[in-house]
């Protein structure tokens, strides 16, 4: 790809892992505090790490690290930006940059305690909000700069289906535009009146119904980039094909259509939501699990068509012939078994009345990292292996992969370890958000918690194997960006894995957006309008909306 784009695409990498450093760091002190073995000094709260470690990790790494994904990709199944893409994507860059930068800034210096939810009534200054706008801002710049590259593609190659690739990431795109008006609307017309003193209250049911809206298709914006690379990068991997072009593509506009009407899942317990919308908005979350049950089936059948080509016989002999010694396809491999148990923990979440007894507690935070924090962060680790030494052309020398190896072991340990206390925790009762470690000495909880599993040592254990696993990491990173020697032989060269994906049988309407779109707001406009018109008619005195109506 043009050497613009490569340095676009090591650019957000760069920010991504300097944000995964600062965040992992977080993550190690908060295990610890937990357990009681770290006391803060006084001018350190658990909140502001806590802020730290959800921001960097689950909205600034990914972020970034997608984007760079994306830009990579699409100008490889594209071709090159040309100057005008190339200036509006350099734009977006410095935009989310300015707002990242704005946003840490304020967590750093106690100024904004408020978790990656920012719940109402808590409040942070003005100016974290702000970041937090121009960080969206510049996505969505980064996001129209690549959507206008595909349109004049589209232009160019009329009436011919786009590449695999560049479908998924248009679909991506598309949603992630869709879910952030929620957040814009709540970033912009709530919280920044209201933390600048301009408005006296805020309505606090509007403004979690509306980060909600934003925060499902959240973790569909982290799901789907490792989701793209499940169906175009790992068949090519293991020598095999993409199983079918057209299960792809709809596995993809499902999710458009699906994972906004749903946030009120997240919202079960909130008095100010009648039973009969939040009933309607389960039934939509279990049809955005179909997609990722098609995208289950499709790795299966992906895996046994290659291991069976390559002489598999029997029932599972075709497992053994996987390419089990390529660290690019076993951490993905690891990151896919991690999902099994993260969806179904998931659907438990997601089945209303069982909410009631995992909503709020350490469980959830098991949950997240055994779906955002292993098979969409590994998925990035094992597209990083090949990702950075493709764009730097440098070497992804032998010791390098030995240390791969180890890392993506590690990262397993850790947080098989972690997150299954975490769960087993929760489902005893013990809170989460919270440095609460001590239940007051009450026996029967100490007792409770002191399990071999279900111990807050087992889980600091595991987020310290964490932390090394990710040091580890962030070493490799910085040997295949600056140090490893240049790949000047043609075998040394390290290439972008990408699948041969037939679209002969694809029908051509899968790829009218228009449909998908509006079939996508008609839905939100059926899940959200009437609870929404009810928030505002409820507006407290003093907010935005009161007395509006
Ligand atoms: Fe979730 C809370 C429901 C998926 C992330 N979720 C969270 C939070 C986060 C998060 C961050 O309904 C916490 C938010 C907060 O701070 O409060 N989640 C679901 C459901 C799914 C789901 C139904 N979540 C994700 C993904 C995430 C993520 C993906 C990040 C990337 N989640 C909830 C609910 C809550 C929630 C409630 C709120 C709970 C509360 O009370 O607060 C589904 O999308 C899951 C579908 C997935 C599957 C799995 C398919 C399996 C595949 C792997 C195949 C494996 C292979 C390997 C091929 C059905 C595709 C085979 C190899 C062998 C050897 C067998």
């Amino acid at each position: 790809i043009h050497k613009n784009e490569r340095r676009l695409a090591l650019s957000y990498i760069n920010v991504a892992y300097f944000a995964f450093l600062i965040g992992t760091f977080c993550g190690l002190m908060q295990v610890f505090i937990r357990n009681n073995a770290l006391k803060l000094p006084a001018w350190l709260d658990y909140y502001q790490i806590l802020t730290v470690h959800g921001v960097l990790l689950a909205l600034i790494f990914t972020t970034y690290f997608i984007f760079a994904f994306f830009i990579t990709g699409v100008s490889k199944t594209l071709g090159d930006f040309g100057p005008k893409v190339r200036s509006v994507s350099w734009l977006g860059f410095y935009v989310m940059t300015i707002g990242t930068v704005m946003a840490t800034v304020m967590i750093i210096s106690g100024k904004a305690s408020v978790l990656y939810t920012f719940y109402a009534p808590l409040k942070a200054s003005g100016w974290y909000y702000v970041g937090l706008a121009l960080f969206i801002i510049g996505t969505w710049i980064a996001g129209f700069a690549i959507l206008g590259h595909y349109a004049s593609w589209k232009r160019r190659n009329k009436g011919v289906l786009s590449p695999l690739f560049a479908f998924m990431t248009v679909s991506t795109i598309i949603l992630w535009i869709i879910a952030c008006l929620g957040v814009v609307a709540t970033v912009v017309f709530q919280f920044i009146p209201w933390a600048f003193g301009w408005t006296e209250t805020i309505n606090v049911e509007l403004s979690r119904t509306l980060f909600w809206y934003f925060g499902h298709p959240l973790v569909y914006f982290w799901l789907l980039p490792a989701y793209m690379a499940w169906y175009t990068v790992v068949p090519k991997i293991i020598g095999g094909k993409v199983f079918s072009d057209s299960l792809a593509r709809l596995a993809f506009v499902l999710f458009i259509l699906f994972s906004i009407p749903v946030g009120f899942h997240h919202q079960m317990v909130e008095p100010g939501i009648p039973a009969f919308w939040k009933f309607l908005q389960t039934c939509l979350t279990f049809m955005v699990i179909i997609p990722s049950l098609m995208t289950a089936f499709s790795m299966f059948a992906t895996f046994e068509t290659a291991g069976r080509q390559k002489g598999g016989k029997g029932l599972f002999g075709w497992f053994t012939k996987l390419p089990w010694k390529d660290i690019r396809f076993t951490s993905i491999f690891i990151a896919m078994v991690f999902f099994i148990p993260g969806g179904a923990g998931g659907i438990i979440n997601a089945s209303f009345q069982l909410d009631e007894v995992v909503h709020n507690t350490l469980w959830i935070v098991g949950h997240f990292h055994i779906t955002v924090g292993t098979p969409v962060a590994m998925t990035f680790m094992g597209l990083t292996f090949w990702l950075v030494p493709y764009l730097t052309g440098r070497k992804f020398t032998n010791s390098l992969k030995k240390l791969a190896f180890i890392q993506i072991i590690t990262w397993a340990i850790g947080m098989l370890l972690m997150s299954t206390s975490q769960h087993i925790l929760g489902l005893m009762g013990a809170p989460r958000r919270t440095s609460y470690a001590g239940y007051n000495g009450k026996k029967t909880a100490l007792e409770w918690f002191n399990g071999i599993v279900a111990n807050h040592v087992t889980m600091a254990i595991g987020g310290s194997i964490l932390f090394l696993s990710a040091m580890l990491l962030i070493y490799i990173v910085a040997m295949s960006m600056f140090v490893s020697p240049k790949a000047l032989d043609r075998e040394d060269q390290v290439e972008f894995p990408l699948a041969e994906s037939d679209q002969s049988g694809t029908p051509r309407f899968l790829e009218n957006w228009w449909i998908w779109i509006g079939i996508s707001f008609a839905l939100i406009f059926v899940a959200y309008t009437i609870p929404i018109m009810h928030m505002i008619e409820h507006a407290p005195p003093g907010s935005i909306g009161y007395k509006t109506w």
